[in-house]
This record gives C-alpha cells, sequence and structure tokens, in this order.
C-alpha cells in the first residue's frame, strides 16, 4: 500500500430499536474504526460511514412495545446511538439517519431506476395476513420453524439460527408476532428483484474472484446460498412505516427495509460530500475504489448477495471489494440480547467506567468473534486491563517516564548505542500494518502489546536503575532507546486505543506521526535527544475486584427480573368443542431411538412406540435434552397429527411438552409405572 487509493469504509447501519451493546462495538464499529484510522495514518483517501437504520419492523414492535410512534423511537435511539459513538472514539466521517429527506431521495430514485428499466418482477400473490391486527405479516412481524434448520423462532425474511434469508410463507408453523395468530392469507402486489438473473455473475465475482481474500466465514455462507440456488425476492411491504413505493398503484406499500438500508450508506456518503464540498459519485462509482462492508454475520446475506445485486441491476456502481463479517460476541456464555435486557449497554458503561474507553475498545479487540462465536466475561475484563493495558503498557511508560524525570529532569538524552530493539521497532510496525491489512484485528492488538512487552524487557535486562550510579553514559544510551519505544507506542496505537495514544502523546510532547514516518534507523528516531517530556501520568488504572463484582451482580439482576417476568401466565386461548377435543388422539409412547438431525440445533428424530406401531416423530427438543439420556422415556404423543416433512424427515405425530418462556421443556409423563404403550390419553 504505497500509492493513494480511494476506500469507502462502511459499517452496518444500527437498528434505532433499542441503544448500541459491546456486541456492536465488537462485531462491527471498533474493527472498522480501527482499520479506517489505521488508512487515514497510511495517508489514503478514505470516508468511514454510517447512519442509523430507522425504518423496518423492528422499530414499529419496539414503538409498540413502549406505546409511542415509530418517530419517537427513532429520535430517541438515533441521539442515544450517536452519541454512544462519539463517547467511544468511533470515528466516521458521517453519520446519517435514513429517515433524513436526502435518504429518501435517494432510495426512492434507485427503486425508480431499476423499476423504469423493468429490472423487477411485478406479481400478484397470496401473503400471510394477521386479519386481526389487520396487517400483512413480513419479515419479524411472523415467526415460524426454518425451512432450512428447523430453527422454530425464524423471522420472515431471515433466521438468526443458520443465517438463510427466505420469504415469509416458506416458514413451517408461521405465527404472527403481533397477536400470536395463525395468519391466513390475502393477495397483494409486491415487486421483486429476480437475484436467480444473478446467481451466475455472483459466482464469478464472489466463488472465483475472492476466494483467497474474503473470509471463510463469509465465503462459506455465500457458497452454501448460491449451491441452494437463488429466488426472486420481494423488495416492498404492504406496511405504514418506511419509504413509500415511489411508482402508481402501490399506494400503502413501502420499500423492504433491507433494500433501503443499504442504500443508505450511499446517501450517507452524499451527505457527507455535501458538507465537505466534495463529489461523492468517485467514492460508489469508480472502479477503482475500495468499497468494504463492516457487517456482524446475520448480515452477510444482505452485503454480499442482495445489495451487491441490486448495485449491478443499477449499473453505475462499484460492487464491494470485501465484506469482513465477524462473528458474534456473547456475554457471560448467553447470547447478547436487546430485549431479554442480556447485554452492556455502551452508555452504562460510560457511566459506571468514566474515561475507560479504550480499555474497552482494547478488549474486545483482543478477544474479538472474528473466526468464531466468542464469549465477554467481566473477569476477563479486569485481567486484560489489569495484566495487559496496566501491568505491561502502562508500566513500561511509567517505568521510561518516571526515569527520564529523575534521571535528567524530563530532558531526553542524547543516541548514544544503536541497541537491536531499534530495528525491532519497524518490524513491530510492519506486522501490526499486515494483520490490520488482512482484518486480523486481535493479531494486531496482540503484536502491540508485544512492542510494549519487549519494552519492559529491554529495561529488566539493562537494568539502568542499577547502573545509574558507576556507568551514567551507558543509562543515557539506554534511556534513549527506551523512550524511542514509549514513542513508537504512542504512534502505532493511534488505531487501536485514540484517547490513550493522544495521552501518550501529551506526555511525551510529540505530534502525532504519520504510519509512514514511524521509522527509526541508524540515523532517524522519533524523539530527539534535547526534546523535553512532560510530567507522567498513569495511562491505566488497576480494576478492583468490587467493580467487577457490581457488573455481574447487575446481570444476575437482570436474570432474577427475566424469570420473574417469564412467571406470567399465558392467557387463555380461544375455546374449543369438544368435538375438536376427542378427534385429537393422544397416547403414551416410549422412546426407543434418538438422534439429532444433522446440521440442526433443535432437532432429534425419535422413535416411539405407541402401541399401535413405532413411528417416527422429529421433535425440536434436543437442546433441552441429549439423546441418550431419553431412551426408554416414556410420553405423551399426538399420534393422529396430519405427518408432515421437517428437514426431509417425515414426522408422525408429535410428542406433548410443557414449554416455559425460558426454554425449558420437560415431558408429559404418567407417573404410574404401570400404563402400557398405546393408552389412550383423554
Ligand atoms: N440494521 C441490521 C442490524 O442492525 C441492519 C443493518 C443494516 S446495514 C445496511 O443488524
Ligand atoms: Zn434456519
Amino acid at each position: 500500500m504505497t500509492s493513494t487509493k480511494r476506500y469507502t469504509i462502511t459499517a452496518a447501519l444500527p437498528y434505532t430499536n433499542g441503544p448500541v451493546h459491546i456486541g456492536h462495538l465488537a462485531g462491527v464499529y471498533v474493527p472498522a474504526d480501527i482499520y479506517t484510522r489505521y488508512l487515514r495514518l497510511k495517508k489514503q483517501d478514505v470516508i468511514y460511514i454510517c447512519g442509523s437504520d430507522e425504518h423496518g419492523v423492528p422499530i414499529t414492535l419496539r414503538a409498540k412495545k413502549e406505546g409511542v410512534t415509530p418517530q419517537q423511537i427513532v429520535d430517541k435511539y438515533h441521539t442515544i446511538i450517536k452519541q454512544s459513538f462519539q463517547d467511544f472514539g468511533i470515528s466516521f466521517d458521517n453519520y446519517s439517519r435514513t429517515s433524513a429527506q436526502i435518504h429518501h431521495e435517494t432510495a426512492s430514485d434507485f427503486f425508480k431506476k431499476l423499476y423504469d428499466e423493468g429490472k423487477f418482477l411485478e406479481e400478484t400473490s397470496e401473503q400471510l395476513y394477521d386479519a386481526d391486527a389487520n396487517q400483512f405479516l413480513a419479515d419479524r412481524f411472523v415467526v415460524g420453524t426454518c425451512p432450512k434448520c428447523g430453527n422454530e423462532e425464524s423471522y420472515g425474511d431471515q433466521c438468526e439460527s443458520c443465517g438463510t434469508s427466505h420469504n415469509a410463507t416458506d416458514l413451517i408453523n408461521p405465527k404472527s408476532a403481533i397477536t400470536g395468530n395463525v395468519p391466513s392469507l390475502k393477495k397483494t402486489k409486491h415487486w421483486y428483484l429476480p437475484l436467480d438473473k444473478y446467481e451466475s455473475w455472483l459466482r464469478e465475482w464472489i466463488v472465483e474472484g475472492h476466494e483467497k481474500d474474503w473470509k471463510p466465514n463469509v465465503l462459506g455462507q455465500v457458497k452454501s446460498w448460491l449451491d441452494d440456488g437463488l429466488r426472486p425476492r420481494a423488495v416492498t411491504r404492504d406496511l405504514d412505516w418506511g419509504i413509500p413505493v415511489p411508482v402508481k398503484g402501490a399506494e400503502g406499500k413501502v420499500l423492504y427495509v433491507w433494500f433501503d438500508a443499504p442504500i443508505g450508506y450511499i446517501s450517507s456518503t452524499k451527505e457527507w460530500a455535501a458538507r465537505e464540498g466534495k463529489d461523492w459519485e468517485p467514492y460508489w462509482k469508480d472502479k477503482d475504489t475500495n468499497l468494504i462492508h463492516f457487517i456482524g454475520k446475520d448480515n452477510i446475506v444482505f452485503h454480499a448477495i442482495i445489495f451487491p445485486s441490486m448495485l449491478k441491476a443499477e449499473g453505475s456502481y462499484i460492487v464491494p471489494k470485501n465484506v469482513p463479517a465477524n462473528e458474534f460476541l456473547n456475554l457471560e456464555g448467553n447470547k447478547i440480547s436487546t430485549s431479554k435486557n442480556w447485554a452492556v449497554w455502551l452508555h452504562e458503561y460510560l457511566q459506571d467506567f468514566p474515561d475507560k474507553q479504550d480499555v474497552l475498545r482494547y478488549v474486545l479487540t483482543a478477544n474479538a468473534p472474528e473466526s468464531k462465536d466468542n464469549d465477554f466475561t467481566w473477569k476477563e475484563f479486569q485481567a486484560r486491563n489489569n495484566n495487559e493495558l496496566v501491568a505491561i503498557f502502562g508500566n513500561f511508560i511509567n517505568r521510561v517516564t518516571v526515569l527520564t524525570h529523575k534521571y535528567y529532569d524530563g530532558v531526553v538524552p542524547e543516541k548514544a548505542k544503536h541497541f537491536k530493539e531499534l530495528d525491532q521497532i519497524n518490524d513491530f510496525k510492519n506486522s501490526i500494518a499486515k494483520s490490520i491489512e488482512s482484518y486480523r484485528f486481535r493479531e494486531a492488538s496482540q503484536v502491540l502489546m508485544n512492542l510494549a512487552r519487549m519494552g519492559n524487557v529491554f529495561l529488566q535486562e539493562q537494568e539502568p536503575w542499577k547502573k545509574i550510579k558507576e556507568n551514567p553514559e551507558e543509562v543515557k544510551g539506554i534511556m534513549f532507546v527506551a523512550i524511542q519505544i514509549a514513542a513508537a507506542l504512542a504512534h502505532l496505537a493511534q488505531p487501536f486505543l485514540p484517547f490513550t495514544a493522544q495521552k501518550l502523546r501529551n506526555i511525551l510532547n510529540i505530534e502525532a506521526l504519520n504510519w509512514d514516518e514511524v521509522h527509526l534507523s541508524n540515523t532517524e528516531s522519533l524523539v530527539l535527544g534535547g526534546h523535553k517530556i512532560n510530567a507522567s501520568e498513569l495511562l491505566f488504572e488497576k480494576i478492583e475486584d468490587e467493580a467487577i463484582q457490581l457488573q455481574l451482580d447487575k446481570l444476575e439482576a437482570t436474570k432474577t427480573q427475566n424469570k420473574q417476568d417469564n412467571k406470567a401466565v399465558e392467557p387463555q386461548k380461544d375455546t374449543v368443542t369438544f368435538d375438536d377435543f376427542v378427534g385429537m388422539d393422544m397416547r403414551i409412547g416410549t422412546i426407543l431411538e434418538a438422534e439429532k438431525v444433522a446440521k440442526t440445533k433443535k432437532l432429534l428424530k425419535l422413535k416411539v412406540d405407541v402401541g399401535i406401531d413405532t413411528r417416527t416423530v422429529v421433535s425440536g427438543i434436543a437442546e433441552s435434552f441429549s439423546p441418550e439420556d431419553i431412551i426408554g422415556q416414556q410420553v405423551c404423543v399426538l399420534v393422529n397429527l396430519a405427518p408432515r416433512k421437517i428437514r426431509g424427515i417425515e414426522s408422525q405425530g408429535m410428542i406433548l411438552m410443557t414449554d416455559t418462556k425460558d426454554g425449558k421443556l420437560s415431558f408429559l409423563s404418567p407417573t404410574s409405572k404401570n400404563i402400557k404403550n398405546g393408552e389412550q390419553v383423554s
């Protein structure tokens, strides 16, 4: 990377249905920020673009929950989110919002162009409808079983468990998320992007063109979708919250949120350009521009398949060079969840740990979910702070600055001898650069820490405090090198720890350098002899057990609260007739065999002796029971439920279970030991 290149870096637009948490930061915004800050230091032509995603069902649902309008929801969370990003030093060049006028225009025009050029299919078909709510059920308005992996809580447009994107009508056993009703079907007209037409182009572009440089988790998902075959995808919705579909005959319809949101990157770029007096187009249309989307793994299909197909259909845009998606960050062993309040919210973190933005940035980077899901624990947070930031980085800087004041009144001595450590600084720098350029930010952060480690080892070996009496001249040479390492840390830490880097520059009384200026040789140094540094100051402070316990207690309280909320009993369902009831044939049976259904989390394939015969039942109980524990278990089976295929296996009945809201299942089994298989339940 020597010549100047243009980069358009985007970070997923967060939904404004809640504040942002550590999962957001670790998965998307910190890695993208490190990358961008590094490119800026490399003097590249780079913009870092983001904004709030203010349309879509999550917003409407949150508004319903809080009893306010969608507009009130987006205004509230846009403000909180924007502030959190700013507080954590996420250095966007522009943070816009999809309710902005410029975005409505841009998205509308984009749709219109594709429409005018006949790039959409127009089709009237039966869609899921909730008559009580007077609402078509798309996206998150509907949950049901994923046809691909059997996850019973898949959304209408996407399964969060296996990542597949599908149409709402593909769901097995769909239910309205608004009323819980089983939806009916109703005819409605929509516009579809024929993804199948872009399949061979996508294959050539991604699978053949980016096999080497895209991350394996991204390529894996992309290949699996392409292998399954792509189908036309509706890009409009029957909703009242969103961008109106700008064509005749589409009254009451809006653009699908995943159609408008990625266009938000373009509108945010336009907003930036207008403010800065720049031209936005090269950042999206010049084929030499590197367009890079930082996202979480649940967004891969939209950024690697759907949005590129939209850009290709439009014709004048470039497509992404890379889509570095991260996996998920869990919290203390459980999935982070906005609705269950299982998260470390950024604005709350800052109340408890003011001025410790860099600590969180560092911990989240050092433990980033780059190739697999990872767990954030408060113990690790404390350990990384105390054992790395304080004991290694901070300790080294403190020793250097304290000794410089003690021996030389803060004036840097002249270079006396060339130590190998000076050359090693260059190696560390190159190694950090290489890791960042290949999106390996964890590795990069560890190389940075290793540079501080090297500084400590150097001082430990040279022991200037022992030599200062007998050999003050030698100590000058040692301290000169130690100060160069400290300065290198200040410069190389910039992308990762922007606040600390600034503080350290102030202590060392030095200006920021560009990446390529951080170079040492026989003749070049980072700080010259005679330079005066400022008073020493601690960069990091130890985090005590009490502060960590407070956080753990907070999470414990959330758990207790969730348990209490779950205790609320479901209201009674609509009445059924006696005939409805006796029509159900329920028998006692015994589980003879049980095995996991391949590539699913929840499904077990059971062989059950129900007295009449031995039959196969596919049951979503794998998260509560392991196969070997339930063999021989007597259960209650609904045997005359119409057979249906689940993951290609015909299920001939249903095991009756109690299902608590926290997801714990238990069997309904006879308490008497003498009940034979085939006995009827009535
Ligand atoms: N708002 C999904 C999310 O927050 C979505 C990203 C849009 S990026 C164009 O996970
Ligand atoms: Zn799935």
